[in-house]
């Protein structure tokens, strides 16, 4: 064999190896129906340098690492490093009965000061009676805590609120008549019934949903009125992540919650908070994603539903700058959402479509899922989800890691919320 065949031979018989035993791994985790979609699956099981990722250390070493880092610097934006001061203060504590459902209800007043600059946030806290620490959900709300319950004087925000069909809003404030106007997507009969608890903010505290330059919230907090925001700097949605984690750290240095554990949630932007959130800060012991959509749960590559171009025209300040490189050339990004479902691996994940919520293209949510388990499945061997798409019904749930699809338009509703919780205090109990 002359010098070159001889070197052309070796060189195609190392590719064939190395494909042949991708595909063995990948045999391993998944059922012979797979097969076609394994090129897929291994995105997420291969470094940007190209090494296979076969293993729980090299996942968490290699991979993971270069994914944060990744999203941080091209999709949400980097947060700087700074540490405010908190205080909180009690407005008010009291028992409440709900639908038949007694419950503690207190509103704390989280006041944070750094660098003589200052900020508050409004927290509102539901805890079942007499139990020790309960699971607790922890999520922000769209349109502030007065809109959750009839029944408690909750403080109405003053920030920011977007128009909606339901809430009686007068110049983008809530008014008094649109106090309870969203106890639909808080059930909190059925949350405290089933023995967890919920603390809540409106998500405006952390970073009011407009796009007038980072001067208020967090970013304003951590950073004054004299910055210049370079391309990889963070978003709001890094902000209401922040803010989540806040309402983990309050959680942590109560008596009766120091040692609950959390399931971070959220609904449509608040979804993408939610994940992002529960990567970014592993406290969290469950994430659940409700109907997240682009720069969530769903694929960019589908290119159905909405895409980089449509999110970063109407909401650039979300992400960082770099995020709108990618306007028109979504596959260009160097990831997709199995990517950003396999960081939360492996604590536990829910993930929710609506069938009729096309712009959050449900089904690429659950190919977004689906291929998670790509991950998922280094921690657990036994995992095996089917690619078939789920016809509305029951949560799907494989280990540690549960979808559904519920009938209907891009909402969170109690039909979600009875999923979420059964999961829950089977996963977290
Ligand atoms: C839409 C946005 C989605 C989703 C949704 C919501 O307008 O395009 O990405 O976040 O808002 O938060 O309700």
């Amino acid at each position: 064999m002359k010098r070159h065949s001889l070197i052309l031979f070796l060189v195609g018989s190392a590719i064939a190896f190395s494909f042949n035993s991708c595909v063995r791994s990948i045999e391993k985790v998944h059922s012979t129906e797979l097969r076609e979609l394994d090129p897929a699956l291994q995105g997420v099981r291969k470094s940007f340098g190209n090494r296979q990722i076969n293993d729980v250390s090299t996942w968490e070493q290699v991979r993971k690492p270069e994914l944060i880092d990744y999203y941080e610097n091209y999709v949400f934006g980097k947060r700087p490093s700074f540490n405010p001061s908190v205080s909180y203060s009690v407005l008010s504590v009291d028992t409440i009965s709900i639908d038949g459902v007694k419950m503690e209800h207190t509103e704390i007043q989280a006041d944070f000061k750094y660098r003589g600059r200052k900020m508050k946030s409004y927290y509102a806290k539901f805890l079942p009676l007499n139990i020790k620490d309960p699971i607790v959900f922890v999520g922000l709300n769209f349109f502030g805590n007065s809109t959750l319950d009839t029944l408690s004087a909750l403080t109405h925000s003053n920030h920011f609120v977007m128009k909606n069909a339901g809430v009686k809003t007068k110049g983008h404030r809530v008014t008094e008549e649109s106090r309870g106007t969203k106890a639909y997507r808080w059930p909190l009969d059925l949350i405290v019934g089933s023995e967890c608890g919920l603390i809540t903010a409106h998500y405006a505290d952390f970073d009011p949903d407009v796009n007038n330059g980072f001067l208020d919230g967090v970013h304003g907090l951590a950073e004054g009125r004299v910055h210049f925001r370079k391309r990889n700097e963070w978003g709001s949605i890094s902000a209401w992540a922040w803010g989540l984690s806040e309402l983990q750290s309050y959680l942590e240095l109560q008596p009766e919650t120091k040692n609950s554990k959390t399931a971070v949630i959220g609904h449509s932007r608040l979804g993408k908070a939610a994940l992002w959130a529960g990567i970014t800060d592993k406290r969290f012991d469950m994430v659940v994603s409700n109907n997240s959509g682009c720069a969530g749960a769903a694929q960019f590559r589908t290119m159905r539903g909405e895409d980089i171009e449509k999110i970063t025209k109407r909401f650039p300040y979300w992400f960082a700058r770099n995020f709108q490189s990618f306007r028109g050339n979504d596959s260009l990004l160097l990831v997709d959402q199995e990517m950003l479902l396999s960081l939360v691996a492996p604590r536990s994940l829910y993930v929710a479509s609506a069938s009729k919520d096309a712009w959050a293209d449900p089904e690429g949510e659950y190919l977004s899922f689906y291929k998670s388990q790509a991950i998922y499945s280094l921690y657990d061997s036994t995992l095996e989800i089917p690619y078939k798409y789920p016809a509305p019904k029951e949560a799907n749930e494989y280990g540690s890691m549960a979808y559904h699809l519920r009938a209907g338009e891009h909402e969170i509703l109690r039909w979600d919320w009875e999923r979420y919780i059964l999961f829950a205090l089977d996963q977290l109990k």
